[in-house]
């Protein structure tokens, strides 16, 4: 999508920290961090919410948490605990509409959530 900022990201047409990118997504730190650790996970292809992702992208998905978990490893955080978090359009405080998963470490977390 050619306005889509994450879609900008995922394109290095606007500057990001990447952390960790492949063929599907790329990880890079939030531009907000909510926790002393917060990156995001996109994927490269544009699906504006979860309600927008079919069947068929069961394996991106998949690949977007393991992405998560293995980005939460080299940053330390497997032993202390982290959260992964997807918000789906604005009840749920979504933003951006290019499909994202939080990486939340470095604190502890309440939960219920707010
Ligand atoms: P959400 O509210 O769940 O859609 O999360 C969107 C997140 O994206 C929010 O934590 C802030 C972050 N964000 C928004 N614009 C940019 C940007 O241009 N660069 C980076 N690095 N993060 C961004």
């Amino acid at each position: 999508m050619a306005d889509c900022i994450f879609c900008k990201i995922g394109r290095k047409e606007i500057p990001s920290k990447i952390v960790y990118e492949d063929r599907q997504v790329v990880a890079f730190e939030d531009i907000k961090p909510q926790a002393p650790i917060h990156t995001l996970v996109i994927s490269k292809g544009h699906f504006a919410t979860l309600n927008d992702v079919g069947a068929e992208e069961e394996g991106l998905l998949g690949h977007m948490m393991l992405v998560a978990a293995r980005v939460a490893k080299d940053k330390g955080l497997d032993k202390e605990g982290y959260r992964v978090v997807a918000n789906c359009l604005e009840a749920a405080g979504q933003s951006v509409f290019h499909i994202h998963l939080h990486l939340l470490g470095g604190r502890r977390f309440a939960w219920p959530p707010g």
